[in-house]
């Protein structure tokens, strides 16, 4: 059997970050332990023409297509669909797994009628066995994990299994990735030194219940990981085969289990890689951690915690069901920063109840945390399968459901999808570049400090990446400027986006 995967580009502008499709890259590395040759086009990294999708994909004459998609890609995964069967002018059997389906199964296959099958949840067993039962010619229904149509009608089938212990997974297909494009360290992530980067993803499933979030909707809430030993082979093989010198976990919260994440920890330093890595964690994970553990993980190599934040204050925090206290949030950052780890936040405004008084706590606490990185400000967005979907919905607050403007940041000219009860769209993203632009300031003189300390890391990111870093010096003396005519003159602040 030959299968053809496919990572839809983001509509509308070029990505974001790229990252690795490492979903589609386990699904490949299963179905090639099974004998099957598999393809993988990751239009949203090479950015890739539709016609260079199509001519890869009459080239390598697949048997069945497997697409991935978050919300914002689905239109664009439905309209190739078209494209890809129209041009392989027989029907191939186009199942699409991720994110969006993963919540919505069947309202996909309805909404999507191109789409044959949709496969919610983790894909690589519900994947091996479509395979299997296409190869041998027997009917869907015995395929677990998967939803279909029969005749007219819509037919959802028993799910797979957690896969558990999750070490039975071999590690990704990375051969069938254009791996080069992920490498490249941009100079604001300075703290990478300028070694060549992967992600790797160790854990799966977060056992907390914000309602923002769709992790869930595609690995459940039970926390399920790979052993220590398992995730520093695959570092080391990524160092043999790539000569990556740097790690970002991707996983929602990395350090849930202490006794694994000490495990993980032992075996780096005894095998001594010379590797470092980031990942996220969650404040009050991170507040049940001793120092030695922290100081452990420091000396592994971590170079970087994030923390999903979100907000300054207590009674949005309690609204979204983060689960976590503005002091935690606190004395997490400041705790971590004293074991010699940088600190990273994520932020987000337009909770249903926010008003601008809100938002401000929220630069207001941003401006008084010892952070690392100031990370740019989300708006909130109600992904199907998120418990805001439905309360936004419910109180009137959605404004659309035009899937392809479902992007929560980064998208110039773009309104949200939605209101709070006292803002509108146009206000959040007024208040939105006003925090980005506080970011970029603090971000600017935060990397000067940092590279005035280690000139060496200067050089080698400089010489990775000189274009990028010529533009540090236009955005500083912009956004300078603008703040100087803002405060001097009241000239407005420009709208769009700021970034690097
Ligand atoms: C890394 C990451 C990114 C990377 C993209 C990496 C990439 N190329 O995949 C970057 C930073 C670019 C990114 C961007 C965005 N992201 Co993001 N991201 C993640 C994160 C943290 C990890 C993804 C990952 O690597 N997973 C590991 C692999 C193994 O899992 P997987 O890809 O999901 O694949 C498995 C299953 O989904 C399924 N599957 C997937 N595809 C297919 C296809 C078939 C055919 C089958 C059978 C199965 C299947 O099987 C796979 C193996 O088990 C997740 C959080 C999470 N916990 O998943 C959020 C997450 C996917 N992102 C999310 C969002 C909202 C976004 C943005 C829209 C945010 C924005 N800026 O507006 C953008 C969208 C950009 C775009 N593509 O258009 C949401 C998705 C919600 C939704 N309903 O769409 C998530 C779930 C975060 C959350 N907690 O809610 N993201
Ligand atoms: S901690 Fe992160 S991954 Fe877990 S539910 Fe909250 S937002 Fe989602």
């Amino acid at each position: 059997m030959r299968a053809f995967f496919h990572y839809p580009e983001q509509a509308g502008t070029p990505p974001i970050e790229r990252k690795p499709p490492l979903g589609l890259a386990y699904m490949a590395a299963v179905l090639e332990q099974e004998g099957h040759k598999c393809f993988i086009f990751d239009q949203y990294s090479t950015g890739a023409e539709d016609g260079e999708l199509l001519d890869a994909a009459r080239r390598f004459k697949p048997d069945l297509i497997g697409i991935s998609a978050v919300t914002p890609m689905i239109k664009t995964a439905h309209r190739q669909t078209g494209m890809l069967k129209e041009a392989l002018g027989k029907d191939i059997p186009v199942a699409v797994g991720g994110p969006h389906v993963s919540s919505s199964a069947e309202a996909a296959l309805q909404e999507f009628p191109r789409f044959d099958i949709a496969a919610p949840n983790e894909g690589e067993f519900a994947m091996r066995d479509l395979a299997r039962a296409l190869e041998e010619g027997r009917p869907l229904e015995g395929v677990r994990g998967i939803v279909y149509r029969e005749n007219s009608h819509i037919v959802r089938n028993p799910p797979q299994d957690l896969i558990e212990p999750l070490d039975v997974l071999p590690f990704p297909a990375w051969h069938l990735l254009p791996m080069h494009l992920y490498y490249p360290t941009s100079p604001t992530i300075y703290y990478r030194g300028g070694r060549k980067t992967m992600g790797i993803f160790s854990t799966r499933g977060c056992p907390a219940f914000c309602r923002f979030c769709d992790s869930h909707s595609i690995w459940t809430r039970k926390y399920r990981k790979r052993s220590g030993k398992n995730v520093v082979d695959e570092m080391e093989a990524l160092k043999e085969k790539y000569k990556i010198g740097h790690i970002y976990f991707l996983d929602d919260t990395f350090h849930v289990d202490k006794k694994r994440t000490l495990d993980f920890c032992n075996e780096l330093i005894e095998r001594d890689l010379d590797m470092t890595f980031e990942c996220y964690g969650r404040a009050d994970f991170t507040d049940l951690m001793t120092d030695d553990i922290m100081r452990k993980m420091k000396q592994a190599g971590l170079k970087l915690m994030w923390f999903g934040l979100e907000t300054g204050s207590q009674e949005t925090l309690d609204h979204m069901r983060k689960g976590i206290s503005l002091e935690q949030a606190e004395r997490s950052v400041r705790r971590v920063r004293e074991c010699g780890i940088l600190a990273g936040a994520f932020w987000i405004i337009g909770f249903p109840n926010e008003t601008e008084a809100h938002v401000r706590q929220t630069f207001e606490f941003y401006r008084r945390l010892p952070l690392s990185w100031h990370d740019t400000f989300s708006i909130l967005t109600p992904y199907p399968g998120t418990e805001y979907y439905w309360i936004l919905k419910e109180e009137g607050l959605t404004l659309h459901e035009d899937w392809e403007r479902y992007y929560n940041r980064h998208m110039p000219g773009l309104l949200p999808p939605v209101r709070t009860k006292h803002l509108g769209p146009e206000e959040l993203v007024r208040l939105k570049n006003e925090g980005d632009r506080m970011a970029w300031e603090y971000n600017l003189t935060d990397h000067f400090h940092y590279y005035l300390k280690h000139p060496h890391h200067l050089a080698r990111n400089f010489t990775k990446n000189p274009r990028a870093f010529m533009t540090y010096p236009g955005l500083f003396v912009k956004l300078k400027w603008e703040r100087f005519l803002n405060r001097a003159f009241k000239v407005p602040l420009p709208a769009e986006p700021v970034g690097m």
